[in-house]
């Protein structure tokens, strides 16, 4: 269909023991649960995009750099604006700033606009329309981010569908 317009982000896509870990946080949480099929990092949110520019944005998965994501989840927060409860890192690895730096100018070199509301704040969201988490202690764990997903997003009755269009191991 000519004009097709699809809402897309790239994203760090956790594997199944990781988003078990996730889930293991979102129990301590009040509010509405994130499905755990939708755990993830944003790394770019480009917001609606011709269908046409599908083939530049894989081409561009396939160049950001080699790296090594050892990311450590020792943190859950609270964005008061929106009421999102969230995991994320008391320390960012400087690769992960490194990446989403590659990734942002790739994109602003294909003329392609993401929006990222400022600065990168790299987190989980765990539960929307949700209670700040308690300050209960849990056990850190690593997660090794090695895999960059281009995302459609799709808006549903029952909340959004995200498929994974492309994904790259960035080790690799
Ligand atoms: P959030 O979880 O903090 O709401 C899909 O919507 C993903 O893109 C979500 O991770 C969401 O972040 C993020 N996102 C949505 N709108 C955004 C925006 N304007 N800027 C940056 N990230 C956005």
């Amino acid at each position: 269909q000519a004009g097709e317009s699809l809402r897309l982000f790239y994203a760090l896509w956790p594997d199944d023991n990781v988003r078990a870990s996730l889930m293991g946080l979102q129990t301590l949480l009040q509010g509405r649960i994130v499905p755990q099929q939708n755990l993830h990092i944003t790394l770019a949110f480009l917001g609606q995009q011709p269908a046409g520019a599908l083939p530049a944005l894989k081409d561009i998965l396939r160049r950001l750099p080699k790296t090594r994501l050892g990311l450590t989840v020792d943190r859950m927060a609270y964005f008061n604006g929106n009421r999102i409860a969230w995991a994320g890192m008391h320390q960012t690895p400087e690769a992960l700033f490194g990446l989403q730096r590659e990734l942002a100018r790739l994109l602003k070199e294909q003329g392609i606009a993401c929006d990222d509301k400022g600065k990168f704040k790299p987190h989980v969201t765990l539960a929307r329309d949700a209670a700040p988490p308690p300050d209960t202690f849990f056990t850190p764990f690593t997660w090794e981010a090695n895999r960059v997903a281009l995302v459609q997003s799709l808006t549903k009755a029952g909340g959004p569908v995200y498929t994974v269009l492309a994904e790259r191991a960035i080790d690799q």
